[in-house]
């Protein structure tokens, strides 16, 4: 299968500038060669377009940007739909997570049921309600699954575009307290910190992909960076301690490799700004490497 590379350059969905400028700090780091070394064709699509921010009125409203974001997913969401049909696999590069509304209402337009790894310190479960902060970017797995603000749930017009029993999240360490109320309700999987420094990454990654893949036509791998350790991925805009090291980050990726199930993935929160010689940017590039069969041997 082909590989085609969707920019997605907005920082709409979370208050730090800079990770707009995520998807030129992966494609410098040589995404596009790496890809090809490993056998693939690859096409760049270039960018969805997204308004300049500072041309924007600001508007004091619960959840920010609501607008921006909604017209941001609709454009990605349509282009994942096309890459999708035409037999491709999209790698979508971010800009902050609230774009992942976008990805998944693509797939989701394209074919369901689809399963979703989502690699994440955070729980991206907020709603409307349950916001501490009114950042979009910590609601996109919450509007996948139907729950939230009808902007964001009703974009690519399916709702919901996954079902809780093939979603895993896996990293978790840094939920909110209403945010834990609701991913108890709805019936995700969560294996936390805990579960990996327990069980391993293997066990763990091995379980999450035969939940994501059980009666599915495939796993889209949403992957934001903060879920690695700051140690590795400095450059995010809301780093938490005690993530995945280098390895683990790696192992994951070569399981997800193997299991022959990957559909899509988007790569979110790279922040240049915020990043050492975009070493962030590199971590982004060198696992994608391993996610598409990249092996020692
Ligand atoms: C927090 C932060 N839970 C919020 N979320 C982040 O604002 O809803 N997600 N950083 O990646
Ligand atoms: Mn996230
Ligand atoms: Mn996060
Ligand atoms: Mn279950």
């Amino acid at each position: 299968k082909d590989i085609h590379i969707i920019g997605v350059p907005s920082d709409y969905g979370q208050n730090r500038r800079g990770v707009d400028m995520g998807p030129s700090a992966i494609r410098y780091a040589g995404l596009k060669e790496k890809l090809e070394r490993l056998g693939y064709e690859v096409s760049d699509l270039g960018d969805v377009p997204v308004p300049t921010p500072e041309t924007r009125r600001i508007e004091h409203q619960k959840l920010k940007y609501l607008r921006e974001v909604v017209s941001v997913s609709e454009a990605l969401c349509e282009k994942v739909e096309g890459v999708l049909k035409g037999g491709h696999t999209p790698v979508i590069l971010g800009g902050d997570h609230s774009i992942a509304i976008g990805s998944l209402a693509g797939i989701a337009r394209a074919g369901q049921p689809f399963g979703v790894i989502w690699f994440d310190a955070h729980g991206d479960m907020n709603t409307d309600e349950t916001t501490p902060s009114g950042n979009i970017h910590g609601m996109p797995l919450a509007a996948s699954l139907g729950l939230g603000h009808e902007a964001l749930t009703g974009i690519g017009g399916i709702r919901p575009k996954v079902k809780p029993e093939n979603v895993v999240l896996v990293g978790a360490r840094s939920i909110d307290p209403e945010e834990r109320e609701l991913i108890r309700q709805s019936g995700i999987h969560v294996f936390s910190m805990q579960d990996v420094d327990r069980r391993g990454m293997d066990a763990v990654m091995q379980e999450a992909i035969r939940i994501a893949s059980d009666g599915t036509r495939g796993i889209h791998l949403s992957l934001d960076l903060d879920a690695l350790d700051p140690m590795f991925a400095p450059g995010v805009g809301t780093p938490v301690n005690g993530g995945f090291t280098y390895r683990e980050g790696h192992l994951a990726m070569e399981l997800l490799a193997a299991s022959g199930k990957l559909l899509s993935v988007d790569v979110v929160e790279v922040n240049p700004i915020l990043d050492h010689r975009n070493q962030t940017g590199r971590m982004a590039v060198e696992l994608l490497e391993s996610l598409f069969g990249k092996r020692v041997m």
